[in-house]
Order: C-alpha cells, then sequence, then structure tokens
C-alpha cells in the first residue's frame, strides 16, 4: 500500500513536471541573401530564413526545443545556442569537430535541447565564425521566458531587442572571405540597419522599458541612452542581485546586457554608441550605432532626421515579444534570396 502510495505521488510529480513545459519545433533554412546595411551597401549573408537578425525564438524555460535546420548555401554551418547550458546534451552545443561535424551544403540537422537558464540568449553558426557570425549575418535572438520573473521584469511594459554588429564593405560581394585581424569594418548597425534607415524605439509616458543588447559583433560597443538613467537589470540572462544605474553601458563581443527603465522623460532622445568611429556609414559620418526613443505625442519637426521615415513596427522584435512563446519570422528584416 505504501509502495502504491509513493508511485502515485511520483506520477503526480512526473505529470505536474510535463504540463510545465512544452514541447516546441521550429524548422529554419539557411540561404545566400542580400540585404542592404544603410543607402546603397548590399552585403551577402548566410542568412537564417533570408533575414538578417535571424527569426527569434521565444520559448518557456524548460521547454523542450527541436529545431530543423536545412542548409541550402554552398558552405558549411552549424548553431550555437549561446547561453544554454545544454546539462548532458553537450553533442548539441553546435561546434564543429567539437560536438558535431558540420552541416554540409544541402544537409539537414536536427537539434534538441531544453531551454534553460531562461534570459536574453542568442543563437549563431559556429563555423569559421571570424566570418560566418562578423561578416555574414548568422545571429539572432534567443529569449527563455522565466519561470519566476524578477519583481523588476514584472513591470516591464515595452521589450526591444537590439543586435549590434560591425561589417566591413570590401568583403560585401566576396563570400568565403574576410574576418582577418586586418579588417577595418566601416559600417556599423542595429538589428542590420544603420542611422538613418533603422527604425526609432517608440514609447509612451508611463512605459517600462527593457532594452536587451546583444553583442553580436567582434567589437566593443558603448551605449549611451540620453535623458534617462537606466538599470543594468540582466547580465547575459541573468538577474544581478544589485542592478547598477547608469546612462552608458560597455557590451563586449558575445555580451548581453538588459537595461530597464521608467519613460518618464517625455521627447526625442538619442541612444548611440559612443565610440564615435562607429557612428559613421563608410566614409560618412553621421550613421552608424543610432536610434531615437520617440516618445507618443511628440509632434513632428520638419527638420527631425527619421520624421520623414516609414515607420516599421516590430524592427525590434517588440509585437512578437507582447504574443509569447513561438518563432517569428519578421519581415523587415527580410533580403534578397540569392539564387
Ligand atoms: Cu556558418
Amino acid at each position: 500500500m505504501k509502495c502504491l502510495i509513493v508511485a502515485m505521488a511520483m506520477m503526480a510529480l512526473a505529470i505536474t513536471n510535463s504540463a510545465v513545459a512544452a514541447s516546441r519545433s521550429f524548422e529554419m533554412n539557411i540561404q545566400d541573401t542580400e540585404i542592404t546595411l544603410v543607402n546603397n551597401q548590399k552585403y551577402h549573408t548566410f542568412a537564417f530564413n533570408g533575414q538578417v537578425p535571424a527569426p527569434l525564438i521565444y520559448v518557456d524555460e524548460g521547454d523542450d526545443v527541436t529545431v530543423v535546420v536545412n542548409n541550402l548555401t554552398a558552405m558549411n554551418h552549424t548553431i550555437h545556442w549561446h547561453g544554454l547550458l545544454q546539462k548532458n546534451n553537450w553533442k548539441m552545443d553546435g561546434v564543429p569537430g567539437v560536438t558535431q561535424e558540420a552541416i554540409k551544403p544541402g544537409e539537414s540537422f536536427t537539434y534538441h535541447f531544453k531551454a534553460e537558464p531562461a534570459g536574453t540568449l542568442w543563437y549563431h553558426c559556429h563555423v569559421n565564425t571570424n566570418e560566418h557570425v562578423d561578416l555574414r549575418g548568422m545571429w539572432g535572438p534567443l529569449i527563455v521566458r522565466p519561470k519566476h520573473p524578477t519583481a523588476l521584469e514584472k513591470t516591464v511594459t515595452a521589450d526591444f531587442i537590439l543586435m549590434l554588429s560591425e561589417w566591413d564593405s570590401k568583403w560585401a560581394d566576396k563570400p568565403g572571405f574576410g574576418g582577418l585581424p586586418t579588417d577595418q569594418p566601416d559600417y556599423f548597425t542595429i538589428n542590420g540597419k544603420a542611422f538613418p534607415e533603422v527604425q526609432p524605439i517608440r514609447v509612451k509616458e508611463g512605459d517600462v522599458v527593457r532594452i536587451r543588447l546583444i553583442g553580436t559583433g567582434d567589437k566593443m560597443h558603448s551605449i549611451h541612452i540620453h535623458g534617462h538613467d537606466f538599470l543594468i537589470a540582466f547580465k547575459d540572462g541573468q538577474p544581478l542581485k544589485s542592478p547598477i544605474i547608469a546612462d552608458t553601458v560597455l557590451i563586449g563581443p558575445g555580451e548581453r546586457y538588459d537595461l530597464i527603465f521608467k519613460a518618464d522623460n517625455p521627447g526625442r532622445w538619442m541612444v548611440h554608441d559612443h565610440i564615435e568611429s562607429h557612428t559613421v556609414n563608410g566614409k560618412q559620418p553621421m550613421g552608424g550605432i543610432m536610434t531615437v526613443i520617440e516618445y507618443a505625442g511628440i509632434p513632428n519637426d520638419p527638420w527631425y532626421e527619421l520624421g520623414s521615415h516609414k515607420f516599421v513596427p516590430n524592427f525590434y522584435y517588440e509585437d512578437s515579444l507582447k504574443k509569447g512563446p513561438g518563432f517569428y519570422n519578421a519581415d523587415v528584416f527580410q533580403g534578397k534570396v540569392i539564387e
């Protein structure tokens, strides 16, 4: 009898656990894709689903995730899931020659993992990262929603993802080359676009804003937000016990910082890289890593640089993040597939 009760209790526990973790399956193609960084600066990428950044993968902590990847390019690739612990699952870590053979042209591979820990993670190719990650746009956000959110993050009403990168234009149309120590990046982007072709970050007074910075390239970026102090609340997806109050944060390659602040100062406020050489487009200042926080209700001005711009929502995946877990392509990032 005692055994039966224990067995029933264990079964109940198993049911409770499985009810929490969802199984989610996604599929992606890697495709030769031409994107435009700004003006007429095109770039040959190996994009996931033909877009840079890659699709947003948004799951719950503990979910059982399957991702099928089809390599439609002429190069080898893999996916590394940056930030996942992969406990007892190291062969899913996506490193060619260490955890798996690279996915060859025309081949597919199925990744299977548990989504842990929670937070702002990302994914990227791990074959010839110098070129594939730094110059060919092979990166996207992986957001794992926590089972137990912090009191601070529960207050967030507007959530934005900003992936920061650099590009050397001399390799733009030379896939298979580039990513050398002698490279001199001359284009700098947020979510694959440079100012003034980025989108503004639209908020309304009273919002609690979360900015998820992801360093996808190989340079440092010193991100400054005007008119607000923010809390550096998360580092690499993990909540900081003592968040730091700041107006500038230095983010290095691979790092993530989640900034949280109250939108309490209506106006238009610059957000920019304070490494001044990163605010150019080619030889031309001002451009690169800059955008504007726009409060709702501020009248337009004829001289406002983003004022004549067609607003495209979801440039920071803000709409997708509101919808909850799922797999999100975004038209705004779609390039031209190269046959
Ligand atoms: Cu690759």
